[in-house]
């Protein structure tokens, strides 16, 4: 077989823009993909919900595959070393309850999961700003490619319409930001200080509906919440990834 590079070319545009037509109405959107925002998408996409990620990044990951301070392992607790084993990613029990397990390993495998459950991935793209129109909900998403954001290009952005956004955007808790700075009533605390203990316990907590449509997860919940920081351990955002599928789910439901 003599291989032509226009049907390479055509091969990739027809397929994925066929996928972004159809992405235009979700039935879930999920920002960012960090540790939480995967295990959600993963999780919904499980439960037969149509779930779109958008990742501005070139990878899917976040802040797992760097670690602790670069060393790629992580560390999750016995209340959650449950997701690890569903999602089969190996790990070690160092101390009783302190569970190892490889960064890599666990980003491929959720991310893997996910892929099989049917969520679809579009990396490289970033939320720029959201829907809502007059019965005040959130319905939907203002996006463009992230590299037209990086360059500061003036070039306007295309808009997704959604039933439920999850803010799986992590510290900066994005979509939450832009909704108070356009005059939602969302009051945002910001993150605190480092205490792994706190922020973990409370994690699935903060792991909530803050703004009609809108449901927080991952860091983005406890900096929503004023909630601590907890540095390389990572059950609870496995958790709260967990919990807002489920809440989701549910709010798709009984909207
Ligand atoms: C598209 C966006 C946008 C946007 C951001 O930071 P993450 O890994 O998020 P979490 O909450 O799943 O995990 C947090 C964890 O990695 C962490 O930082 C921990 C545990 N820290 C503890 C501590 O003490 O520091 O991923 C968020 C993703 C990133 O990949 C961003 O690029 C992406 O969201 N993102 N994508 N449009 N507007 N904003
Ligand atoms: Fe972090």
């Amino acid at each position: 077989m003599e291989l032509d590079e226009v049907t390479i070319s055509r091969a990739i545009l027809a397929t994925q823009m066929e996928t972004m037509v159809e992405y235009l109405d979700l039935d879930v959107a999920v920002v960012g993909g960090g540790p939480s925002g995967i295990t959600c998408a993963a999780l919904l996409a499980e439960k037969g919900v149509k779930v779109g990620l958008f990742e501005k990044k070139l990878s899917i990951g976040g802040g797992m595959w760097g670690g602790g301070m670069m060393f790629p392992r992580i560390v999750v607790q016995a209340e959650a070393k449950r997701v690890l084993d569903r999602f089969g990613i190996a790990s070690q029990e160092f101390e009783p309850g302190y569970h190892v397990a490889k960064s890599v390993e666990a980003v491929s495998k959720l991310t893997a999961a996910a892929c099989t459950a049917g969520a679809e991935f579009f990396n490289l793209i970033a939320v720029e700003d959201v829907v809502i129109k007059g019965d005040g909900r959130l319905a939907g998403l203002v996006v463009n490619w992230s590299p037209v954001e990086m360059a500061g290009l003036h070039i306007d952005p295309l808009t997704i319409r959604c039933k439920v956004v999850v803010d799986a955007s992590g510290h900066d808790a994005t979509i939450a930001h832009m909704v108070a700075k356009k005059g939602g009533d969302l009051p945002i605390r910001g993150e605190g200080f480092m205490w792994a203990d706190r922020a973990e316990g409370n994690i699935v907590e903060h792991t909530k509906e803050v703004f009609p449509g809108l449901f927080v997860c991952g860091m983005a919940a406890n900096a929503v919440a004023g909630e601590c920081r907890m540095g390389p351990i990572f059950g609870g955002m496995l958790l709260s990834g967990e919990r807002a599928a489920d809440l989701a789910a549910a709010a798709l439901l009984h909207p």
